[in-house]
């Protein structure tokens, strides 16, 4: 089995602790970290449909999870790159009520890479958090708000309402994004932008305060 297969096995199967040596092995056997990210990533789409389909259940799934994590690690320094630019500040965090990480701190790397000191709020944070955190912070430019469950969609409206209403959307520029958001949704809670994954969040990062 090649080092990249076996990544993907590990993974789905939720092996911690041999995940570091094969994301190891599979960069020495020539596969770039962008590639071997995507297989982890396809790992926990499969993980993904076992849950929804009862073939696994909540332990499982946070074993995958910590087991992505560890694979990320050794990742971490290939996927981020050095900018020698200071940007700004980007405040991020997930919606109350909602406890994904994975996709959130991928996110955060890659606004890194390009440029932007980033606050991590972490996961379920309320939105006087996100307010108080933006008042603070007065080199603010973008608050990036991460939604992986439908159930805390609502909660993502009721966030950017909040800072709309708290009079933040002049100050900081709203971007939204996670697994059930779409476009059409982040226009309708009235985000600035949204993006479908972690390098097209960076990339909108840069894009909206040009
Ligand atoms: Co959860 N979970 N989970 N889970 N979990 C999903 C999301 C689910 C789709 C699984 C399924 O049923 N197929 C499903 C949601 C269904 C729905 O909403 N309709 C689900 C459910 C139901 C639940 C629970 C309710 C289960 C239960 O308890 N009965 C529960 C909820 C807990 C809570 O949050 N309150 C729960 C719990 C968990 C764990 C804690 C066990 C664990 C999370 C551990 C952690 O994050 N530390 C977990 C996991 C691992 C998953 C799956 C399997 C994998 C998520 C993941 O990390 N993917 C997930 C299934 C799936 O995604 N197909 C699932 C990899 C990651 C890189 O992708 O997070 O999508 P993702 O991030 C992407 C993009 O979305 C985007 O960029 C990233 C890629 O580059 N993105 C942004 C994310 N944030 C962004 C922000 C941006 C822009 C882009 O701008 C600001």
């Amino acid at each position: 089995m090649s080092k990249l297969a076996e990544v993907k096995e590990l993974t789905e199967k939720g092996k911690q602790k041999l995940i570091a040596e094969a994301v190891k092995g599979a960069l020495a056997e020539g596969n770039e970290a962008t590639l071997i990210l995507d297989t982890m990533i396809a790992a926990m789409a499969i993980v993904g449909d076992k849950f929804k389909r009862s073939e696994i259940f909540v332990p499982e799934m946070l074993m995958a999870a910590h087991t992505m994590k560890k694979g990320v690690e050794v990742l971490q320094p290939l996927l981020a790159s050095q900018a020698s630019v200071s940007l700004g500040t980007c405040i991020i965090g997930t919606v109350a009520g909602d406890l994904h990480d994975i996709g959130k701190n991928l996110v955060t790397l890659m606004i890194e890479s390009a440029g932007f000191k980033v606050i991590d709020l972490g996961v379920d944070v309320s939105t006087d958090k996100f307010i108080e955190a933006i008042n603070s912070t007065p080199e603010c430019k973008i608050v990036a708000l991460s939604c992986l469950l439908t159930t805390t969609m609502p909660a993502l409206l009721d966030t950017v309402k909040g800072l709309i209403d708290a009079g933040l959307k002049e100050k900081v520029k709203i971007i939204v994004g996670g697994a059930p958001i779409t476009k059409a949704y982040a226009d309708e809670i009235g985000a600035h932008g949204y993006a479908e994954d972690a390098a097209s969040a960076a990339d909108l990062a840069k894009s909206i305060i040009a």
